[in-house]
């Protein structure tokens, strides 16, 4: 019986490597192909989003979100303890106040200090970048707000920065500062030192002065409506280096609005470096590869089907500007 044991391995053997040989190939076929059909339809686009293609989830996110178990299914509610929504501040360091709650599943916000990851809220004043919170129980002031109207958004992000997109996840408020004698030449800051604004006396000339491609209007709330349709930017944001500027992740925050793939009404519209326009429609990260080194801008707008903005104080339509170094 052994000659025939050792048969039906070397059967198995073959038929194992039949099923990968063939896969592989087939795989790259595809994606040639796909990268070939890219090209030749998007003949007007600019060389950079000509050459961008949506990708899965890459594998290192992949392992990371499978490590997390049942994390990873959390449902995490936000409060905003302070400032409260509605409220006028007479000092232009306002203190951020948070309490998380929900089917939490063993999420919490905490940075690893080895790797510098982990869960953290995105903070958002106004339509400027997010800035990272990570620990809770620590404060988190911003400093230097200027007086006017502004916004704060919030939402529970993973280490690799896709947000939790659950009801309840997301939090909005709107303040006022008053007679706060904030230093208009000087940016807002977090009290860990993060630049969360420009400074409002920059005008658009100095835009590339700054980090990451702030939009560098001067940061105040605009006419915005929470209970309009809203779209919040997260991400891209920043530098992305080597093994992390292979896939781009595009996330961001969806209120008062369903996008046509999810039986609603609205898209997401994107480009790349003023290129052609894609259009996202259901509300999910999207990972786009294919960057080339260097600056390039990211374009993300609510439109309606008819590809018309809906605008929301001017919220519903960001650019960022973020750089590649491969
Ligand atoms: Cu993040």
């Amino acid at each position: 019986m052994k000659p025939m044991k050792f048969f039906i391995f070397v059967i198995a053997v073959a038929v194992l490597s039949a099923c990968d040989v063939p896969q592989t190939n087939t795989n790259a076929n595809l994606s040639n192909a796909n990268t070939a059909s890219a090209n030749a339809t998007n003949t007007n686009a600019s060389p950079e989003a000509r050459n961008l293609s949506e990708v899965p989830r890459p594998q290192k996110v992949a392992e990371m979100m499978f490590a997390r178990g049942e994390q990873d299914a959390a449902t995490p509610a936000l409060k905003v303890l302070e400032p409260k929504d509605g409220a006028t501040i007479n000092s232009s360091t306002v203190k951020l106040k948070l309490e998380l709650g929900g089917d939490l599943k063993g999420y919490k916000p905490m940075k690893d200090m080895t790797t510098g990851m982990g869960n953290h809220i995105h903070v958002i004043l106004d339509n400027q970048p997010y800035e990272a919170y990570y620990n809770l129980d620590q404060e988190f002031e911003l400093k230097n707000v200027a007086d006017g109207e502004h916004t704060l958004r919030f939402f529970p992000s993973r280490p690799w920065h896709e947000s939790y997109k659950n009801e309840r996840a997301f939090q909005m408020v709107k303040f006022t500062v008053k007679n706060g004698a904030a230093n208009s030449n000087q940016p807002t800051m977090t009290n860990s030192g993060q630049q969360m604004s420009s400074a409002s006396a920059n005008t658009n000339a100095n835009a590339t002065a700054t980090p990451e491609g702030k939009d560098m209007q001067a940061s105040t709330a605009g006419a915005v409506d929470f209970k309009r349709p809203l779209l919040t930017y997260s991400r891209p944001k920043g530098e992305y280096k080597g093994a992390d500027a292979d896939a781009i992740m595009i996330d961001f925050w969806l209120s008062n609005a369903k996008l046509a793939g999810d039986g609603g009404e609205y898209r997401v519209r994107y480009s790349v470096d003023g290129g052609e326009a894609k259009y996202i429609d259901n509300w999910k990260s999207i990972w786009l590869s294919g960057w080339t080194n260097g600056k390039h801008t990211v374009k993300l707008e609510l439109v309606d089907k008819g590809g018309n903005l809906v605008d929301n104080g001017g919220y519903n339509s960001t650019m960022r500007e973020i750089t590649v170094t491969k």
